[in-house]
């Protein structure tokens, strides 16, 4: 009855969204038309039409031909802006943005245009919205390691605009080890490491980004169930788990909502947490996953909804003692 209402007024952070996932098909017609841009899609509506994914890389491909239309800063401060707003209506707090540098770069946008639209975007939610939000670097692990190192070779004049670095887009056939180098200069850094696992590809890939690449959080991860052992390690090191309901419906990692695993993740104790992953290609925003998983699965309640709030804040990259006044 007023679990609804609990889902969509509950203080909660989002910790996987792909700052090129949240560009809605009004927003890529407005840039392609002020960048002279000629799209291959007639209209919104036909553009709109075209997100029928059956894989991930059926949506991939769609959505690096989307992200082709932002040119200027101000086309990615539009982008993060507008998804930012969207974050307060749903009650975020707090969100640790994803972006991808390389789909960018290796189309001639300097890095510096996309960091900075980015970070002006991010420092004016927090002062304008009251919401906290950072950002975190992703390699395409489609490319190779040593693209990967150039991109962050790229980025690190901008090194106090993120906080940390994943990994993303294929991942069958592009394992963790394959970034382990990498990865381990990031974490000299002091960066954050995050890294998509266990989405598509298998559990090993998920044991393999904590005990190769060291990741802290592991992103999408639901395929973990696979593997008893993984489980339980899991649980008890408490390594969170950002899960995208939607997402994983869409790209067809489950049949359907009612077949997802999101409350045997958390009745086997792992620090779950629910995201929008590319919230304008999967058709919600954060509070829509909130609402299509409650309503698919019977086992979560208000019990589940505070402990998905509460893992959230918890597994967010923010300090303790910011935490203290979330949780
Ligand atoms: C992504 Cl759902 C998903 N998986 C992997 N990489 C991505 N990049 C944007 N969305
Ligand atoms: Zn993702």
């Amino acid at each position: 009855r007023e679990l609804p209402s609990i889902l969509n007024r509950m203080p909660k952070a989002e910790l996987h969204i792909h700052i090129e996932g949240s560009l809605e098909p009004e927003l890529i017609f407005e840039m392609a038309q002020r960048n002279g841009i000629k799209l291959d899609y007639p209209s919104i509506e036909e553009l709109r039409a075209a997100y029928a994914f059956t894989d991930l890389q059926s949506f991939l491909d769609i959505y690096y031909a989307g992200a082709g239309v932002l040119q200027t800063e101000e086309d990615f401060f539009d982008m993060a802006w507008s998804y930012l707003n969207r974050a307060k209506a749903d009650h975020v707090l707090h969100a640790e943005i994803f972006f991808d540098p390389q789909t960018h770069t290796s189309r001639g946008i300097p890095f510096a245009t996309v960091i900075g639209g980015l970070d002006r975007a991010v420092r004016r939610g927090r002062e304008e919205l009251g919401v906290s939000a950072s950002l975190i670097l992703c390699f395409l692990r489609h490319l190779s390691e040593e693209e990967a190192f150039a991109a962050l070779e790229e980025a690190l004049p901008y090194r106090d605009r993120f906080i940390g670095v994943g990994l993303d887009s294929g991942e069958r056939g592009n394992p963790p080890e394959k970034f382990a180098r990498v990865f381990a200069r990031c974490r000299e850094l002091g960066l954050h490491l995050v890294a998509h696992a266990g989405e598509e590809g298998p559990a090993d890939y998920i044991r393999d980004a904590l005990d190769i690449l060291k990741a802290e959080r592991i992103d999408h991860g639901v395929r973990c169930l696979e593997d008893a052992d993984l489980v339980a390690r899991l649980a008890r090191e408490r390594v969170p788990l950002t899960v995208c309901p939607l997402s994983n419906v869409k790209l067809a990692v489950f049949h359907e909502m009612h077949d997802h695993n999101l409350g045997r993740l958390l009745q086997a104790g792992i620090a779950a947490t629910v995201n929008s992953d590319d919230p304008a290609y999967f058709g919600g925003y954060l509070n829509d996953n909130y609402a299509a998983t409650f309503a698919a699965l019977p086992e979560l309640g208000a019990r589940e909804a505070y402990q998905l709030a509460r893992n959230s804040f918890e597994a967010s990259f923010v300090a303790e003692e910011e935490k203290k006044g979330w949780v």
